[in-house]
């Protein structure tokens, strides 16, 4: 007999395949388009949206669902939207006005490809359509907005777009934890957070489970960033699809360079025995969120 780890691991491995493969295929579909769109504006979206992509977003929406006894298909809108929120914020990172990156999922980033003005144009499209996707496939209404609400929210001024202001401006800063954390609660773990409340909420969620949800976002969120920011001091670009040793060459104020490598691991592993802890409490079916918790700290790219 299978113990209940290997079991859990299982369950994992198996919903993540299939699940990444159902959430490709439907933004493979909502991005066939029309011939109102210029082709070359759906090939840039296509480009980068449907490029090989972990899809961490989407599976949080699909797991915060599941972990709430909801049936994940229905959720499957919520999880694309995520997803082209965040492939949106990675157009516009890549930008020669932002982080100016040529290399992104292993493909030449939008702008290398289809010039800077297509590529703003694909975010904008991207953007626009996640709230499209959420308010006429998401039911009942009522949830709808709730959902359209929450990720506004999570993508806006105060949360991702505020974060990366403040991730620009803090290059060549002195070294300072609290506001490192500040800005990637709102540059990184916003749209994590949001996955699982959209989650929770489309799998009927009660205010306690989605309070648990909430508190493992925002664990995970900022685990994931220490991660991102471990991974491009010693990651390897083939593996990770984009180019690494930025943050240092940028000046970038980062997580091993505030607390040191070993410090950032230890933050990063103690963070998501902290998520797993929070779900324990909360009365959900955990087993597929603690195993991405764990997916989070053990990635390489
Ligand atoms: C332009 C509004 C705006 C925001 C940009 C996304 C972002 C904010 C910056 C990207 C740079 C960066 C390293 C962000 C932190 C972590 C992050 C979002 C990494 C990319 O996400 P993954 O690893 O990528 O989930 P895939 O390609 O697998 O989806």
């Amino acid at each position: 007999m299978q113990s209940p780890a290997v079991a859990d691991q299982d369950f994992f491995v198996r919903f993540c395949a299939e699940w990444r493969q159902r959430v490709d295929q439907a933004l493979a579909q909502r991005t066939a388009y029309g011939p109102d769109c210029p082709d070359r504006l759906r090939e840039a979206i296509r480009h980068s949206l449907l490029a090989p992509a972990k899809r961490l977003r989407p599976l949080l929406v699909l797991l915060a669902c599941q972990a709430c006894g909801g049936d994940p298909q229905r959720a499957l809108p919520a999880a694309c939207a995520v997803e082209m929120v965040h492939t949106y914020s990675l157009i516009h990172d890549d930008l020669p006005a932002m982080d100016d990156d040529d290399l992104r999922r292993g493909r030449p980033s939008c702008h290398a490809q289809f010039g800077e003005a297509t590529a703003i144009l694909a975010g904008d499209a991207l953007l626009a359509q996640a709230f499209e996707v959420l308010a006429t496939e998401i039911a009942p209404p009522e949830l709808a907005a709730a959902c359209c609400g929450e990720l506004a929210q999570a993508a806006g001024a105060c949360n991702l777009v505020g974060g990366q202001q403040d991730d620009l401006a803090a290059q060549f800063a002195t070294p300072d934890l609290a506001a490192l954390e500040r800005i990637h609660r709102r540059k990184t773990g916003a749209m994590l957070c949001v996955s699982v409340r959209l989650g929770g909420r489309i799998g009927g969620a009660t205010p306690s489970q989605l309070a648990g949800l909430t508190s493992y976002g925002q664990h995970i969120g900022l685990a994931f960033q220490i991660v991102d920011d471990l991974l491009d001091l010693e990651g390897q670009v083939e593996a990770m699809g984009k180019r690494v040793g930025k943050d240092a060459q940028k000046g970038k104020l980062t997580f091993p360079a505030v607390m040191g490598v070993e410090a950032s691991r230890r933050r990063a592993s103690e963070l998501v025995a902290a998520a797993e802890a929070v779900l324990e409490g909360a009365g959900l079916d955990s087993a597929g969120l603690v195993q991405l918790a764990r997916f989070i700290v053990k990635r390489s790219t």
